[in-house]
């Protein structure tokens, strides 16, 4: 066992080492399976940054370490070897928990994503930087380590894992960055193809960067569904609510396009090579970050030359893995424990293979589960490249979806809806709470059934037949629209839905149940250009074609496939004023305005959703 004389030990040579001043502020509870120390370790630039280090009692050979550098408060770290960490915990390594600058006990500026240094330049500092000097002072303070460093974390604290490992210290051995950002204006928390994500953008900033003196932010209403409605155009946002207080809302309304700002602030261009073992995780019902994990490891993968970079993607919401058992998310079942079996069986093995040498790997290149048919799928590339047809799902008239392309005696066929700004079609059942406000169901709203918006005059419909067999996709889903509004913007959202069978005697919850696999947002005015929005000519019908994401997932025999398309999605996605203005975030409220829209699917339109459909099951 580790005496409190060993711990005594550890302090005495974190100071030795130099860490100045009293580096050794604190040693915390009675963690039972490690003695606790916080230090604050200086950086390159002379700030210091609160650390937390876990030793196991009575280490005597050498372990690695394991760290995750956040921006959310170390103060109840211990609870990751409660799920998120319990078997590496069991396996045994040193573990370490940081403030990123600016945030808790850390000294220095927080900034919103600090973007990565530029190539050649070696003065600036950033989250490599604070890595690497991190590493350094651990490699030489902490005793009995083995010389090697694992890192990991979800969302912010997976984005400083791939941020860590763009120029890595030699000692970083492994990383697994988990439902990190890559783009904030293509596909992450911020920005959809350009479509601003109002609540999250908007409540997120205000939960980082309000404090004791600027008063937190918050909402007058449970529901603000109608809290944004009533707010009108954002322009409202700087004028009475926020007041110009919030830097990362003035970058929103700074920087509309896809701009230098954006661009600066992605890492994709950074990754050059993969230097470090990676495994990337994300889940397929992630309600923050599902662009980004996909994204870095596709951007990896064009340069992994040695085969050490891997994917993971479960059933899961935002870091659905870290909290077991997973066998489920909102109401659907997945038949089995996943975040207990990635726990135990993916992600503490692979650290224990590239951090200690144990074990052999046994994971393929991308492991996924097939939600559906409840099955783990071993592939050797994603999206898979073999045993994959590419089929259109088309929309047919009097809403039926199909994987027969319309004749030419539909020619000019199209279905119409009226989208009204002054009644955007809601994103997930009222009351939408604060985001992660009491109550809230934020974190299971993709897998909300869609029959609350099915009977709106705003939200068109096509279903197929009922299945005759197992339909399985596997890859990229892309929405091909050909659409027209009268207006000169206008958004456009497609899903991709398992519709349930009506009798499902199996658990009556579901039947009937729709259940959206894929979905995504594209905003009108970049149809050519992210960087130079243009207006929509009004009335012209025009293509539309996006990504929906991959997927795996299989719809079952007896149930139906359907395809929904509006032009709102609130307060998730903010207004579309339908009228084009140069920036959205400055629009009057007069801009704002109705517009007839036509989703056309005759032969020379034939509008549809494009599936990977698995060969094993095709029809
Ligand atoms: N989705 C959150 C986030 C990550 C990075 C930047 C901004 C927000 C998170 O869960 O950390």
């Amino acid at each position: 066992m580790m005496s409190r004389s060993r711990t005594a030990g550890l302090a005495a040579l974190l100071f030795l080492a130099g860490a100045r001043p009293d580096p050794v502020l604190a040693r915390q509870g009675p963690a039972d399976r490690f003695d606790v120390t916080d230090v604050m370790i200086p950086m390159r630039d002379g700030v210091r940054l609160n650390t937390k280090i876990f030793v196991p009692k009575g280490l005597a050979s050498p372990l690695p370490f394991i760290m995750k550098r956040t921006p959310y408060g170390i103060a109840g770290s211990a609870g990751n070897f409660d799920a998120y960490m319990r078997d590496l915990a069991e396996d045994g390594y040193i573990f370490v928990f940081q403030d990123i600058r600016g945030r808790f006990g850390s000294e220095g500026r927080f900034v919103m994503q600090r973007p990565a240094r530029a190539p050649g330049d070696t003065r600036s500092i950033d989250e490599g930087t604070d890595t690497w000097d991190t590493i350094d002072w651990l490699l030489a303070n902490v005793p009995h380590n083995n010389g090697r460093v694992g890192m990991l974390g979800i969302s912010y604290d997976g984005w400083t894992t791939i941020m860590g490992a763009l120029e890595p210290h030699p000692a970083l051995r492994a990383i697994s960055p988990q439902a990190s950002p890559a783009d904030m204006w293509l596909g992450d928390d911020f920005h959809h193809n350009g479509a601003f994500r109002l609540s999250y953008g908007f409540e997120y900033a205000t939960m980082m960067e309000t404090s004791k003196e600027t008063e937190p932010f918050s909402f007058d209403r449970y529901d603000t569904y109608d809290w944004y409605l009533r707010l009108g155009s954002l322009a409202h946002v700087n004028e009475s609510v926020l007041e110009g207080r919030i830097p990362t809302w003035n970058d929103y309304v700074a920087h509309p396009d896809y701009d230098a700002f954006w661009k600066r602030q992605t890492l994709i261009p950074h990754i050059r090579g993969v230097k470090v073992p990676t495994l990337n995780v994300g889940g397929w019902w992630d309600q923050e970050d599902f662009y980004g994990p996909l994204r870095i490891y596709e951007a990896l993968e064009q340069l992994d030359t040695t085969g050490i970079n891997y994917l993971v993607v479960g059933p899961w919401n935002h870091g659905g893995w870290a909290r077991p058992p997973g066998n489920a998310l909102g109401a659907i079942p997945f038949g089995s424990a996943t975040s207990e079996y990635f726990l135990s069986e993916v992600q503490a093995p692979w650290f224990a293979y590239w951090l200690k040498d144990e074990g052999t790997l046994e994971l393929p290149e991308a492991l996924t589960f097939e939600a559906g048919s409840g099955t783990w799928r071993r592939w050797d590339a994603w999206p898979p490249k073999r045993e994959i047809e590419e089929r259109n799902l088309y929309f047919r008239a009097d809403g039926r979806l199909s994987f027969e392309a319309p004749g030419t005696d539909e020619a000019g066929a199209y279905d119409a809806y009226v989208s009204d700004p002054a009644h955007p079609v809601p994103y997930r059942h009222r009351p939408i709470q604060a985001t992660y406000g009491p109550g809230s169901r934020w974190r299971t709203w993709l897998v909300e059934d869609q029959r609350f918006v099915g009977g709106r005059p705003d939200v068109l419909s096509w279903e197929s037949d009922v299945l005759t067999q197992d339909v399985s996709i596997a890859g990229e889903v892309v929405a091909n629209l050909f659409a027209a509004t009268s207006g000169s913007d206008g958004d456009w959202i497609v899903k991709l839905i398992d519709v349930y069978p009506e009798s499902y005697p199996e658990n009556w919850e579901l039947a009937g149940y729709q259940l959206m696999v894929s979905n995504e947002v594209f905003r009108g005015r970049y149809r050519e250009s992210f960087e130079t929005p243009k207006p929509i000519p009004p009335d012209s019908v025009l293509p539309y074609s996006f990504s929906l994401h991959t997927q795996s997932y299989t719809f079952r025999r007896g149930h139906r496939i359907m395809v929904q398309v509006q032009s709102s999605w609130f307060p998730i996605i903010d207004r579309n004023p339908q009228t084009f203005v140069p920036n959205i975030f400055e629009a009057s409220d007069s801009d704002f305005r109705a517009a007839r829209v036509r989703v056309y699917r005759d032969a020379g339109h034939p509008s549809s959703v494009r599936v990977p459909v698995v060969r094993r099951t095709a029809s």
